[in-house]
Order: C-alpha cells, then sequence, then structure tokens
C-alpha cells in the first residue's frame, strides 16, 4: 500500500505530466490553486504559493539524490522510508490549504469550493465528492475544514493505510 500511495502522490505532485517532479511542478500547482481560490485574501494565496515552494525545497534537500533538479519516481520512493521529514512542510501546506477553503472563517467548507481547490490538485471529480461524503456533509452540504485539514496530512503520508483519503484513490489501484 505504501508503494502504491507513493506512486499516486508523486503523479499528483507531477503537474505538468512530464514524468519527474520538478520546482515547475509546484509554480504550476500554485498558479491552478491561486485561480481556484479566488475570493480568497491575497496574503492567504500567497501563504499557499510559500507553502508549496518550500514543500518542494524540502522534497529536493532529501530525495533529489542526484543533485540534477529533479526528483524521478525512484527518488521520490525514497520519501516512505522517512515521511517524518516532511511532516513540517505538509503541515504548512494543510494549513495554508485550509484557510483557502474557509474565506469567511466559519470554520466549513462548501461543496463547490471543496471541489475547486481539490481539482486544482489534480483529483478527479467522482474521487473527490467521494471524500466530501466521508467527511458527513451538514444540511447546507458544508464539512469541517479542521477535518479536512487532518484529513490532508494524512493523505499526503505516503505511510499511512486505512483514511478518509482513501476515497481519493482509484478503485482500481486500492489493495
Ligand atoms: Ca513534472
Ligand atoms: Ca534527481
Ligand atoms: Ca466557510
Amino acid at each position: 500500500m505504501a508503494l502504491a500511495r507513493a506512486e499516486l502522490i508523486f503523479s499528483l505532485f507531477d503537474a505538468d505530466a512530464s514524468g519527474e517532479l520538478e520546482m515547475t511542478d509546484f509554480d504550476l500547482m500554485a498558479d491552478r490553486v491561486d485561480a481556484a481560490a479566488s475570493g480568497s485574501e491575497m496574503s492567504d494565496r500567497h501563504a499557499m504559493r510559500a507553502a508549496l515552494a518550500s514543500w518542494w525545497e524540502v522534497l529536493a534537500d532529501h530525495l533529489d539524490v542526484d543533485r540534477d533538479g529533479r526528483i524521478t519516481l525512484d527518488e521520490f520512493c525514497g520519501c516512505v522510508l522517512s515521511p517524518e521529514r516532511f511532516e513540517g512542510a505538509v503541515e504548512v501546506f494543510a494549513r495554508a490549504l485550509a484557510v483557502l477553503g474557509d474565506p469567511d472563517g466559519d470554520g466549513m467548507i462548501e461543496r463547490p469550493r471543496f471541489h475547486a481547490l481539490m481539482t486544482a490538485f489534480g483529483f478527479s471529480p467522482d474521487n473527490i465528492d467521494a471524500l466530501f461524503d466521508a467527511f458527513e456533509p451538514t444540511d447546507d452540504d458544508e464539512v469541517e475544514v479542521r477535518t479536512w485539514e487532518s484529513a490532508i496530512k494524512d493523505y499526503y503520508r505516503p505511510d499511512k493505510a486505512g483514511i478518509a483519503g482513501d476515497h481519493l484513490v482509484p478503485a482500481q489501484s486500492r489493495r
């Protein structure tokens, strides 16, 4: 399961589908999320950009073994062995994303906004809905941002299994 998850996370990070991770992938994700986060404060959007940039730096520092500025899938799978190294970066990212999901600060995120942000990160519509439903939305079709934030943190941990974010894994690759 851990390696399958690492491969899935790798393919999501590879925003330009070049087959390797580069800084430009994280710039591209930042652009997409920024476009999806209209209505959020500029400072919150900048915080997301900064979170993605420093996440890339941490990944490159630890995983780009041959120092060519790109992370191959083989190099990336090294993160399965030491997920704790990336926890800090994932936490900052999850917080920044949660803030973008809740511009009015009431602690809840609506389905359309959830959809827009998750689509920006490359998740597919069916999987996004399944995850939203797993969070048990209110009658107003909102879920708690806190629940989502902790699911994001779990999701990007390659060693985690049996989590809400498993709804984001296409059925055929679940084990
Ligand atoms: Ca790429
Ligand atoms: Ca490399
Ligand atoms: Ca809200």
